[in-house]
């Protein structure tokens, strides 16, 4: 990328001299993933989470047509108020850029821009996948997981996707789905999945280790870090997988497909489940945040060694 694309914050930009923990945040979450005035200040906590770990926040997104790394509170505000946000993934920056546009970055987007600014770790809540039954709908996440070395902190996959398929895809390109304390492929909402993930790890320390040695190998794929809700924040499946069938069910009626499908089941799931599910959503985004900014601590204390 031509670095005069980038617009990075002072902060961030002081933090990448300082060689101190940075953690890239996405911001799709805040455009098209929540309801105001929710998005805002899930926006503001992660950034708090961060900052508690002595890490800099570097939240992603589009503004006027520049994509900025580092955005502050007013900024934050004219993301989370604009009117019509584009969706930033891979294909779409060109677009925001020539037409000037305010847009949210997925995790394909945020990757993007973050590699680029020699972030290795990035904290989201759920990646994007392979869609359930119907058409093909596959996430660009997936190929950016692919092809871009960063250390990516998630509650799992919410299983409006394929989770075996998601998997499945994972593996073919490489990826390593960590389970953080865990043997087990978390689904969002809830600790379990009854999948497997390819490796346990249970502190920072031993998943630095492991992203080195990955990276050692000469591979480029992400390392994929699953960090299940917290146990008393998550919800039965009894309760919240018939809304994620209904939520499904309720897409494909209206013909709703593309871009549009992953917002459309997030505020779904958010409306059938009076609110419960949102509370879940902003506790794991909180408890990812958290966990990245302890990943990246242990980096930057190793960076004299190069990472
Ligand atoms: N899954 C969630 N919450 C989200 C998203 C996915 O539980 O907010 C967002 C993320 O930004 C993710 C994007 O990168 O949706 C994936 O969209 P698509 O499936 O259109 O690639
Ligand atoms: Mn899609």
């Amino acid at each position: 990328m031509k670095k005069n694309f980038l617009y990075i914050s002072d902060e961030v930009q002081r933090a990448r001299e300082l060689n101190t923990p940075i953690v890239a945040l996405e911001s799709t979450v805040i455009t098209h993933g929540l309801p105001t005035p929710q998005n805002m200040e899930l926006a503001l906590a992660m950034e708090a989470k961060v900052r508690e770990q002595g890490a800099t926040p570097a939240t992603v997104a589009l503004l006027d047509g520049q994509i900025r790394v580092g955005i502050n509170e007013t900024e934050l505000e004219k993301l989370a108020n604009a009117k019509e946000p584009v969706k930033v993934s891979r294909r779409d920056f060109a677009k925001a850029i020539v037409k000037k546009m305010d847009g949210g970055t997925t995790v394909a987007g945020t990757m993007l821009a973050a590699s680029q600014t020699d972030i290795r770790v990035f904290a989201t809540g759920g990646i994007g996948g392979v869609h359930r039954e119907g058409h093909m709908d596959i996430s660009t996440d997936l190929q950016a997981l692919a092809d871009t070395p960063m250390i990516v902190v998630c509650a799992g996959a919410k299983s409006i996707l394929d989770l075996p398929a998601t998997l499945e895809y994972l593996e073919t390109m490489a990826v390593p789905v960590v389970g953080y304390g865990t043997d087990e492929f978390p689904a969002f909402f809830s600790r379990r999945s009854g999948l497997n993930v390819s490796v346990r790890l249970d502190s920072p320390e031993e998943i630095v280790a492991f992203a080195k040695a990955h990276w050692d190998l000469g591979l480029r794929s992400a390392i994929l870090v699953t960090n299940p809700i917290p146990e008393e924040y998550s919800l039965e499946d009894d309760f919240i997988n018939p809304i994620i069938a209904q939520a499904s069910q309720d897409a494909q009626d209206r013909g709703i497909s593309g871009q549009a499908l992953t917002p459309f089941l997030l505020a779904r799931i958010n409306k059938l489940s009076g609110g419960r599910s949102l509370e879940a959503n902003l506790v794991l985004l909180h408890n990812n945040a958290t966990l990245a900014a302890k990943i990246a601590k242990v980096i930057s204390k190793g960076k004299a060694k190069k990472f």
